[in-house]
């Protein structure tokens, strides 16, 4: 049985005083009965491992570098990350593959990375509306995770997020069979990329405009075994109450 998995990615959002909901946070789930993961952006990673201390809360990066190290202005390796407290770094977040136009491959490049550094990678696919509207989203989905997933891969090493890119920060969520027919599909083609035996172990995360409103609805769905939330992260009783309805 997969242990559900709470991940907030705050984005580039928070300084130090951002780190009270890190407190609230512990308060009120002092013994989580689902995973939490906590990403902010890399000035804080340091300091958040700190806070979090000993409670049940891990740390991620929201990307590394796909060189171990080199003359990369600003960028941030896997080392660095793992050194300042990560064990979890986001790839591949839509934002990431729009901003920084990351393709698939590079995408792997950096998983192999952060693999060979003890980083656990958060894998994110989705399609754009265009994607959805022309019914190529399945096939998206596939490409992507072909694409940016690499081989010899083990389920606790791998957690796979499905955000549509047209649901991310925008209030909008597909339809429940929707969801379920897109996590359907991943399992499945993890199942045959990876055999059942790894596969069966990967957690897929739902993620664009989760809420305290929508979770349990979009966690009672099929290979829904998590959220990875952004909004909704950054003030603890939001994400409480996400966790709550794991
Ligand atoms: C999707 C999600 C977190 P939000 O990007 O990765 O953000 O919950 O704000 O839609």
């Amino acid at each position: 049985m997969r242990k559900k998995l709470a991940a907030g990615n705050w984005k580039m959002n928070g300084t130090e005083a951002q780190l009270a909901e890190v407190d609230s946070l512990i308060a009120s789930h002092p013994d989580p009965k689902v995973d939490l993961l906590l990403c902010p952006p890399a000035t804080l990673i340091e300091r958040m491992a700190r806070r979090v201390g000993t409670a049940q809360i891990a740390v991620g990066g929201q990307d590394c570098h796909a060189a171990v190290s080199g003359a990369h202005t600003g960028d941030v390796s896997a080392e660095m990350l793992r050194d300042a407290g990560a064990r979890h770094v986001i790839l591949g977040h839509s934002e990431r593959r729009a901003d920084h136009g990351e393709t698939d491959a590079c995408i792997r490049a950096k998983a192999e990375t952060a693999l060979a550094h003890d980083l656990i990678v958060v894998i994110c696919v989705g399609e754009t509306e265009a994607q959805r509207d022309a019914g190529d989203t399945l096939d998206v989905i596939r490409t992507q995770l072909a694409g940016s997933i690499p081989d010899g891969v083990t389920g606790a090493q791998l957690v796979v997020a499905y955000e549509p890119v047209w649901a991310i920060g925008t209030g909008r969520t597909p339809t429940l069979d929707q969801i379920a027919e897109v996590h359907d599909a991943i399992r499945a083609a993890l199942t045959e990329r990876l055999g059942a035996a790894q596969a069966d172990t990967i957690r897929l995360l739902y993620g664009g405009s989760v809420k305290p409103g929508n979770a349990a609805e979009i966690f009672a769905v099929s290979n829904v075994d998590g959220a990875l939330v952004g909004g909704a992260s950054l003030k603890a009783a939001d994400f409480s109450g996400i966790i709550a309805a794991l």
